[in-house]
């Protein structure tokens, strides 16, 4: 096979970036280990940004986005019966999140992407790769129990944290900050109507937070450690940390319902330089990771695709490959501000093990100072809809 640029993981940026190549006549070949189906009911995050609402727009991506898709102008905070009420459209005037399942988006996408005639290869999982530092690199991949190969111009790595693209990268040239925490999440999806605000909770017993996917379902989060089990954590034990966490002891605002979904994902701030190598380029988890605290991961992931696919079609339509190489510096300087923010949050509203009778004044300090200043609420407010892109 051959094609112009070679995508490795349907996910969102591998699947945002085919969109954006595809329509501006760029040929490319989306590869993914996964079913369809597998990728579709994978239950992630939640969160979208203005830019990536307004980059589904601009896609055409957006019809069910905004039938379904719940626009979120608030975000709360709990501690010691205190609750810090962070109005987006006050404080950033006009702007505000939008809540919307990542599988649906997976969803808009696949179809969108195959409906306009783009090519994904399902269960077709990429094994390696080689002559990245020609103009002709090779994709070796596994489909239908055969060894295939995708030769293109560009390869772009989206194939997620745990894929073969950024191991790829000597490790003499790539350099990998990593920080993780001493803790996990354990997420639950249970038909049950959700909390009206987006709900964070600092508890002595540790962190909790209530989001939602539609009038009818409710995502929730409890703290765990960061190697348990969802066996340790049957569904009363969930509820009833929830209602503690979250202040509702008396059990008259939380409600309870049969749990669909339980997944435990750890907490760790990840990333890795350059993010470029030869002809392969990296965007998203495969090059970072983010603690899901801020509800950055996705939204970080798309804003690398806006500046890779900008690069690329800059390339392609006029030869020049100066964004290409910048691509990987443009990208970190706003990879590490997201990073900033959701350590912050994470530092902020988690109960660390380890944590000294200090550390805990300290982190109850920072929450009443943001309980009573506007100009700390902003700072948040700002980071959590979503920092400026300054386009390059
Ligand atoms: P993805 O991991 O989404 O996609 C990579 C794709 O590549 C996958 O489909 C994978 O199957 C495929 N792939 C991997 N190796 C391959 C190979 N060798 N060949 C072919 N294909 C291959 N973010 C939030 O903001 N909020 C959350 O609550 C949240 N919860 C999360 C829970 C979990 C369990 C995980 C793992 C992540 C969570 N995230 C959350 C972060 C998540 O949303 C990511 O940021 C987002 O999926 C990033 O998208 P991609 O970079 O496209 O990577
Ligand atoms: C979610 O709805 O999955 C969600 C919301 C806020 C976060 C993280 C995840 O900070």
């Amino acid at each position: 096979m051959r094609t112009q640029v070679g995508i490795i993981g349907a996910g969102p940026a591998g699947l945002f970036l085919s969109l954006l190549l595809q329509r501006a006549g760029i040929d490319c070949v989306v590869l993914e280990s996964r079913s369809r189906e597998y990728v579709e009911d994978r239950v992630r995050a939640g969160v979208l940004e203005h830019g990536t609402v307004d980059l589904m727009e601009d896609l055409g991506v957006a019809e069910r986005l905004h039938r379904e898709g719940m626009p979120d102008p608030r975000l709360d905070i709990r501690f010691n019966g205190n609750v810090i009420h962070i109005d987006l459209p006050v404080l950033t005037p006009g702007r505000m999140v939008t809540v919307y399942g990542q599988q649906e988006i997976v969803k808009d996408l696949i179809a969108a992407r195959l409906k306009r005639g783009g090519s994904i290869v399902f269960e077709a999982e990429a094994t390696g790769l080689s002559g990245l530092d020609t103009n002709q690199p090779t994709i070796h991949f596994k489909h239908a129990g055969k060894d295939e190969t995708l030769t293109c111009d560009f390869v772009a790595g989206c194939d997620g944290f745990h894929g073969v693209c950024r191991p790829t990268i000597p490790g003499d040239v790539l350099k990998v900050y990593d920080r993780e925490f001493p803790f996990g999440w354990l997420g639950i999806l249970s038909e049950s109507k959700p909390f009206p605000e987006m709900s964070y909770a600092n508890h002595e017993r540790g962190f909790a937070l209530a989001s939602r996917r539609s009038p009818r379902l409710s995502r929730l989060y409890v703290q765990c450690t960061p190697d348990d089990d969802v066996a340790n954590w049957p569904d009363a034990r969930i509820w009833d940390e929830l209602h503690i966490r979250l202040g509702d002891e008396g059990r008259t605002e939380l409600a309870e319902g049969r749990i669909l979904q339980k997944a435990i994902t750890p907490c760790r701030s990840f990333v890795s330089a350059p993010m470029q190598y030869g002809r392969l380029y990296l965007a998203g988890d495969a090059s970072h990771i983010v603690p899901p605290t801020g509800a950055k991961g996705l939204n970080l992931a798309v804003t690398d695709i806006r500046v890779l696919s900008r690069a690329l079609i800059e390339f392609f339509k006029s030869g020049s490959a100066a964004r290409l190489e910048r691509y990987s510096a443009t990208c970190l300087k706003r990879i590490w501000k997201v990073v900033r923010y959701s350590t912050y949050m994470t530092t902020l509203l988690h109960r660390f093990p380890q944590q000294s009778a200090f550390d805990r004044q300290i982190q109850l300090a920072e929450l009443e100072y943001l309980l009573n200043s506007p100009a700390a609420r902003t700072t948040i407010a700002e980071n959590y809809v979503g920092l400026p892109f300054e386009e390059e």
